[in-house]
Parts: structure tokens; sequence; C-alpha cells
């Protein structure tokens, strides 16, 4: 299987549709297709910050739900949004009070079909998602070798957050471990979260959140090529945070 999986959106849409170009998809009824019958998948994030988080709902479930023609798995901010939804307390803060004014300036209809849209791409799609046929593992944070195949409370907040200790640098970031340097397994593990000025390879991971929507660019991981392919983003580029 060919894939090309996608960094973290955050509402930058017209980026996304760039990158599709860049990689070869051509656009039928508004679903990108591959001639070659690439298939693309989402790291996650693909709300919050950014212009157009109702967009991107609106896209990836087409695309992944109706389709079928995609894969996606949740990344934190999606985590919140889906708990925002569903009528939990979350509060409207780091990017999700874009994307709930976005979503209070629909009418009642719209509302509740983009609502049930997401709903639905949340409780259809895998944690993190382990394709054989492409030697991958797609995890929004990472994920580590031996939680491959499982699926509890630790190791949801580890793919959605990292690995993080609970403690906070001076400036409020969570401390993480840098679970990749010690990962030694065959799979590809592609994972994004973290904002890096470039795509970050170390053993056979790649983190491809190269911060489209701080100003940095949009990125995919081509397998079996192992390659990427990027395109700028359109918005302020905010150097302060990037890591690496
Ligand atoms: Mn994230």
């Amino acid at each position: 299987m060919k894939i090309d999986i996608i960094g973290d959106v955050h509402g930058c849409v017209d980026e996304l549709y760039q990158l599709f170009e860049q990689l070869g998809y051509e656009w039928r009824d508004g679903t990108p297709v591959h001639p070659g019958g690439r298939l693309p998948a989402f790291v996650g994030d693909i709300t919050d910050r950014g212009p157009k988080s109702v967009e991107a709902i609106q896209f990836v479930h087409r695309l992944v739900i109706q389709e079928k023609a995609g894969f996606y798995v949740p990344g934190n901010h999606c985590d919140k949004l889906y708990r925002f939804f569903k009528g939990n307390p979350v509060q409207e803060t780091h990017g999700l009070e874009t994307t709930t004014a976005e979503y209070r300036s629909l009418s009642p209809t719209e509302q509740e079909t983009v609502k049930q849209q997401f709903i639905e791409l949340i409780e259809l799609s895998p944690l993190y998602h382990i394709i054989p046929e492409a030697n991958a593992v797609i995890a929004h944070a990472g994920i580590k070798e031996e939680d491959f195949g499982k699926r509890n409370k630790r190791v949801k907040t580890f793919v959605l957050y990292g690995d993080i200790t609970g403690e906070k640098l001076p400036d409020g970031r969570p401390v993480r471990r840098d679970w990749a340097q010690h990962y030694n397994g065959d799979k590809w593990i592609i994972y994004g979260h973290t904002p890096t000025k470039e795509p970050r390879f170390v053993n056979k991971t790649v983190n491809i959140d190269t911060g489209c929507v701080f100003g940095g660019s949009l990125t995919a991981f081509r397998l079996p090529e192992e390659c990427t392919v990027s395109v700028p983003s359109s918005m302020p580029y905010i150097e302060e945070k990037f890591r690496y």
C-alpha cells in the first residue's frame, strides 16, 4: 500500500489542498484521488488555531468516513473538541476557542451536521493506526513499540500527548521525554504534535508536524518512498512555537 501521511492541519485547509496538488492527487467531486492509487492519512489535530477548522472537519469526514478513501487518527485537540461536542465541560482555550467560534457562527442545522460528522469521525477511527501493508504505525504524539496493539488509559494519554512526565517547564509547556530516541523497531512510526522546523527523523520515526498554523509548513511523509513533501504556510511565522 502506498500512503501519504499528513501532519497537523489545525484548520489550514488551503495549505492542505495545495499539499494534495503537490502530491499528485486529482480532484473528483471534492475528494482528492491519486491516479496511482495512493491513500492519504492524517496524524490528527485537524482543527483549532487556524482559519478553517469547520471545513477541515467536513473535508476529513467526507474523505475518511463517506468515501473511505483515507485514514485518520485523533490528536489531543480532536479529543478535546469531541468532549466539547459530547456536552462535557471543557475550557475553550489553546485554540479550541477558534473552532467553537466558527461552529457557533453556523446555523443550528449546520451546527448539528458538523457536530455529528466530527463525533462519527472520532468514534469510527482508531486511537492509532497500525498499517501492516505499509509497515507503518500512525499515532498523533507517538507510541512505544511495546504498546502496539494495546489500548488503555495510559496508552491513550501517550498517543494523544506524548511521553509527558506531568511536570511543567517554566513557560508552562509540559515536560516531554524523547521516546523516539529509544525506539528500535522495524515499523515506521509517523507522528506530529510538536512543531519542528523540518521533519524530524529519529531511528525509524518521523515527526511531520512542521507547524503550519505557526507559519511553518504542512508536510506529508510518503511510504514506501520514505520521503517528505511540504508546502509553505500562509500564516504569520511565530519562532518560539518551534523546537529543534
Ligand atoms: Mn497535538
